[in-house]
């Protein structure tokens, strides 16, 4: 597939030091998870509303529990695609930061070192009466919701609708977005807040900010760049031309 980069963008590669990726359920799509709201979403079968809330939970955490346990069991039977890598391979050149909304830990798996998880992640759960920490457990099949030694329920620790965002990675992701010299959007509708006002945080404070979406979404009017395509197409491309720019020099 043919991606034109203009020329702006390549200077502005090559004037930069920091960069963000901010990532949603898109740059996992060619991982073979599925987003939330594209035509294969997860929402069009099951309704956010019945799940991905406090509430539902306490109604019925087996069902709850259950619709978590067959999306870890998605995300463990895949593993991180090129633009996951390509990220990785962008540390080799600059200073980087990922935020993602995504829940998957596909970043930390394809080797990101620095990632910031404004939704939780799937592999981690905590008693909702004493706190206690379930991470990265092998819970059995089909035994529904499991009960904390306590006698509290034990949830994923993830964050439903309604629920605040974790802050220390909120307000570390505000401060690099606030910083980057590019901030790249990638995967995501950016129709979730409070999450997808990092962006506008980047675009207020004077980043070059590079959308790459397989559509347009309701901010590609609003970035400097709308890259149209795939991210485990696109980012390894961005990175064979910086490759070849370093080789120049
Ligand atoms: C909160 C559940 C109180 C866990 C999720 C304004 C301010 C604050 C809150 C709100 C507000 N307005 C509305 C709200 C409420 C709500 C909200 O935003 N609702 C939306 C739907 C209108 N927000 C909340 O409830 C948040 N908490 O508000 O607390 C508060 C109030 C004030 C201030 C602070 C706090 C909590 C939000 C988190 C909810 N949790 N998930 C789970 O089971 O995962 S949201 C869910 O959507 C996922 O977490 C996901 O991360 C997130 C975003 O979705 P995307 O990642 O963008 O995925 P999507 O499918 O939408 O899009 C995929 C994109 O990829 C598409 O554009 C597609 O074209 C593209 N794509 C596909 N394939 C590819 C591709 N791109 C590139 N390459 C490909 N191959
Ligand atoms: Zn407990």
């Amino acid at each position: 597939m043919e991606i034109n980069l203009p020329d702006e963008f390549i200077t502005q590669l090559s004037l930069s030091k920091r960069i963000v990726f901010f990532t949603g359920a898109g740059i996992s799509a060619e991982s073979g998870i599925p987003t939330f709201r594209g035509e294969e979403g997860i929402w069009k079968k099951f309704r956010p509303e019945e799940l991905a809330n406090f509430n539902a939970f306490m109604r019925n955490p087996t069902l709850v529990w259950e619709w978590y346990q067959y999306r870890r069991k998605i995300v463990r039977e895949t593993t991180p695609n090129p633009g996951h890598y390509a990220i990785v391979e962008f540390e080799n050149y600059f200073d980087v930061t990922v935020v993602t909304q995504n829940v998957d830990n596909l970043h930390k798996r394809a080797g990101s070192k620095l990632v910031y998880e404004l939704h939780g992640n799937i592999e981690k759960n905590y008693c909702i009466r004493c706190k206690k920490r379930y991470d990265f457990i092998e819970f059995p099949e089909n035994q529904g919701a499991p009960i904390c030694e306590c006698g509290g329920n034990i949830r994923p620790d993830i964050v439903w609708f309604g629920e605040y965002l974790p802050n220390d990675q909120f307000s570390s992701s505000e401060n690099a977005a606030e910083v980057s010299d590019i901030f790249f959007v990638v995967g995501t509708s950016s129709v979730v807040y409070p999450a997808a006002s990092i962006t506008n945080i980047a675009r207020s404070a004077g980043s070059y900010v590079v959308e790459i979406n397989i559509t347009e979404t309701e901010i590609s009017d609003r970035v400097n760049l709308f890259l149209k395509g795939k991210s485990g197409e696109i980012l390894p491309k961005i990175i064979e031309l910086i490759k070849s720019e370093k080789a120049k020099t």
